[in-house]
């Protein structure tokens, strides 16, 4: 029946309001072709989900998108001496944090908001944080806990007990190491470590492999191929993170910032780890064949370790962060490097907790929920379908909106009964059946009853999020112009944002409108230019 293709669909959500205006045309034609269906459609069978479009997901590649966000803890020697690259060579005895409680750390990132943190269990000074019996250079030789402590052991305890998954960082630069630049020795050595790290603390979620080397440094390989096996046998939870996946990749950038293009698809024959090109990695690949997403590291002070002379950033750049990061298909890693007591600092609990409570209150407050909902098509007609239009008002990537095949055209009207006002819009596509989405914008109705453009944009993914100047309308169309399969739209929301208004408007050069962006970057060891 043709009406049941190519007319839209309108499902109003339960709390959608009775419409007092004139009615619209499409809600028109739709009570006419309602009145026209077969009672018999409703007790059709239902129509499968459509084929999800490779490369998918690994489930722990989900669990990893969907924590969203991880607190990344940098503690070791550094904290004590004041440094950001050690050299290796400082005494174990500095290593010594008066009231360290990893207790502390877990109830610090729990209380604002993350569910994932990761230690640098061994930095590039080749310190371990666990008793390691592959070297003397652990926290058995420093005087905390006389020698018998295991920072590792006490953080995976206290995740545990929180229920915040644990990730680990062991640098395979490592400084102290005798063998390190010895291939087949310090591979050896390496793994060993590793093993050590994933076999005694429990579940694993992430390891995280820092691509970093000082220049002129003993050249030597990494047994990659062996690490990752090593890693997928005893920790099969885990996502493995490096400038190159295979999991996960780096973004490209120490800001915490994406590009406004990201892809979650890549090519990973097309990079090698330590020789991968920054734009390919900041913007992936629609065509490539692996699912790779990438992870925005950034820290909340200018050092990745603590340092008594340095302040954490303000919650407002935070929550630009997130916008560009989380916001832009991508997982937030923060950075919160405990003190030389062995706790976080106080400020940065503050400022932790203003940007728990900013994000709160902008996104907890879907405003599209009071609009009646409709699309251009659904899969399987308007009736009885569960891929139907209000599906988008529900949180979460597992039900979504679909489009009946071969349309032409693929849009989400929303309809409001008052006026509704706003300068965000957050899309989420199902990312388990496959990026999609390549082209999209969203206009609203103006009051000569035409359409303007408020926003567009490319590439969607997990969780896209856009900013722009209030918009004051009562109907809102998404229109997908572009994707690699047909588009599936999980979430839809608009939201109001009175802190970033502020920030981001009043800053003449800045430009939020897709554009392309210079900003010069300086962190310890690193000055880069980032390209948004
Ligand atoms: C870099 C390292 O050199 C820094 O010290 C820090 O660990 C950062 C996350 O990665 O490559």
């Amino acid at each position: 029946m043709n009406s049941k293709i190519t007319i839209p669909d309108h499902k109003p959500t339960s709390k959608s309001p009775k419409f007092t205006k004139p009615i619209s045309q499409p809600t028109f034609l739709l009570l006419l072709s309602l009145l026209s269906l077969p009672i018999s459609l409703s007790s059709q069978p239902r129509r499968p989900p459509p084929i999800p479009i490779l490369p998918i997901p690994t489930s722990a590649q989900l669990q990893w998108q969907l924590s969203e966000t991880a607190l990344f803890l940098h503690f070791g020697p550094n904290t004590f001496t004041d440094s950001e690259w050690g050299t290796g060579s400082a005494d174990p005895a500095v290593f010594r944090p008066a009231a360290l409680s990893a207790t502390q750390w877990i109830s610090v990132a729990k209380e604002s908001g993350f569910s994932r943190v990761i230690l640098t269990a061994k930095h590039h000074d080749g310190f371990c944080l666990w008793p390691s019996q592959y070297t003397n250079y652990s926290v058995r030789a420093s005087p905390w806990r006389n020698g018998n402590g295991d920072v590792v052991g006490e953080l995976a305890a206290a995740a545990e007990i929180s229920g915040v998954q644990l990730g680990v960082y062991l640098s395979p630069w490592d400084r102290h190491e005798p063998c390190y630049g010895k291939t087949q020795e310090y591979n050896e050595h390496y793994m060993g470590q590793m093993t050590e790290l994933l076999t005694r603390y429990g579940v694993i979620r992430e390891v995280w492999l820092d691509g970093a080397k000082g220049e002129g440094e003993k050249d030597m390989e990494y047994f990659f191929n062996n690490w990752f096996s090593l890693i997928r046998q005893l920790q099969p939870q885990a996502v493995i993170f490096s400038d190159a996946g295979p999991d996960v990749r780096w973004v490209g950038d120490e800001g915490g910032f994406a590009a406004t293009t990201s892809w979650s698809i890549f090519n990973r024959s097309a990079v090698k780890i330590g020789d991968t090109d920054p734009k390919y990695s900041q913007e992936g690949d629609p065509f490539g064949q692996d699912w790779v997403p990438a992870e925005c590291d950034v820290s909340i002070r200018p050092g990745w370790f603590w340092h008594a002379s340095e302040s954490p950033k303000s919650a407002q750049t935070l929550l630009d962060i997130y916008y560009k990061s989380v916001g832009r298909n991508c997982l937030l890693l923060l950075n919160v490097p405990p003190n030389s007591s062995g706790l976080i600092s106080d400020e940065d609990i503050q400022v932790l907790q203003e940007f728990n409570k900013l994000r709160k209150s902008i996104f907890s407050h879907n405003l599209a929920t009071s609009s009646a909902v409709w699309a251009s098509s659904t899969r399987q007609g308007i009736v009885d379908s569960q891929f139907e239009s209000v599906n988008v008002l529900e949180e979460g990537i597992y039900s979504y909106w679909a489009p009946e095949k071969n349309q032409s055209d693929w849009a989400l009207y929303l309809d409001f009964e008052n006026q509704v006002t706003f300068n965000v819009l957050q899309v989420q596509e199902p990312i388990q059946m496959g990026q999609r989405v390549f082209e999209f914008h969203l206009d609203a109705l103006n009051e000569e009853g035409q359409w303007d453009v408020v926003i567009n944009g490319t590439t969607l993914g997990y969780k896209r999020i856009l900013r722009f100047p209030t918009v004051v309308s009562d109907r809102l169309r998404f229109v997908i112009e572009k994707s690699r399969e047909d588009p599936l739209i999980s979430y839809l929301a608009i939201h109001m944002d009175s802190v970033s208004s502020l920030i981001v408007y009043n800053t003449s050069s800045t430009s939020y409108f897709n554009g392309s962006q210079v900003i010069r970057q300086s962190v310890y060891n690193h000055s880069q230019i980032v390209s948004m």
